[in-house]
């Protein structure tokens, strides 16, 4: 029997670590096993790009453990809104009033296009990037938030070919078609290759 790596996922954000791990099984990156930040791992996500705060999350925790570990840096950014708001959209949230004051400030606007941006950057255990990757997925803002799947802004974004929201399809559907599935292919690919797998 083969060990299996541990890799460390630098979040406290449960939801993710559930859509990373669903999306690896899907692509059969199944001897690398994941596991979450001890209780309490924060980081001060002070920088300027989501490569940046991927990057301090995930050394953080590799320097903390002496460990391979990755994090994800993730949001949506409005063009309306001069990209906002990008990387503060955990702290923008709150509790889902960020969503709707999104849905109003944007009834005026003709332009309606958004992204969500995942950047994933994995550390070595001396806190290295040994690799990352950025990828967005593109839509579009829905005049009012629909949908019960997902989570954070979900229900406000809609998939232009489906013109449905990512909260209104299942999350089998969004785990193909998602910022972070395309993110987390490219950490497969990286994955299989590297010797990790
Ligand atoms: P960690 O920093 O601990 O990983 P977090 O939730 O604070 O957890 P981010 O700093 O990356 O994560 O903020 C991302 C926010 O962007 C997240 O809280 C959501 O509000 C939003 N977001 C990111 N990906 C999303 C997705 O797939 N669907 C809906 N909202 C998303």
């Amino acid at each position: 029997m083969t060990k299996k790596t541990t890799i460390y996922f630098a979040s406290s954000n449960k939801n993710k670590l559930n859509e990373i791990k669903s999306i690896l099984r899907r692509l059969q990156v199944s001897s690398c096993k994941l596991q979450g930040a001890p209780e309490g791992f924060s980081v001060n996500e002070n920088g300027k790009t989501f490569v940046e705060n991927a990057y301090k999350k995930a050394s953080a925790l590799s320097k903390k453990l002496s460990c391979t570990s990755f994090a994800d840096d993730s949001g949506i950014e409005i063009k309306a809104l001069d990209g906002k708001p990008g990387i503060k959209s955990s702290r923008f949230f709150r509790n889902g009033k960020g969503m709707y004051e999104i849905v109003k400030k944007l009834r005026t606007k003709k332009n309606r296009k958004c992204c969500f941006t995942c950047a994933l950057v994995v550390t070595n255990e001396k806190g290295q990037i040994i690799f990352k990757t950025k990828k967005s997925w593109h839509g579009k803002i829905a005049d009012k938030p629909k949908g019960k799947h997902g989570f954070g802004y979900d229900p406000i974004f809609i998939i232009p070919k489906l013109n449905k929201t990512s909260a209104e399809i299942s999350p089998k559907l969004k785990n193909k078609l998602s910022h972070r599935a395309m993110a987390i292919r490219e950490f497969a690919k990286w994955l299989k290759t590297s010797g990790k797998r």
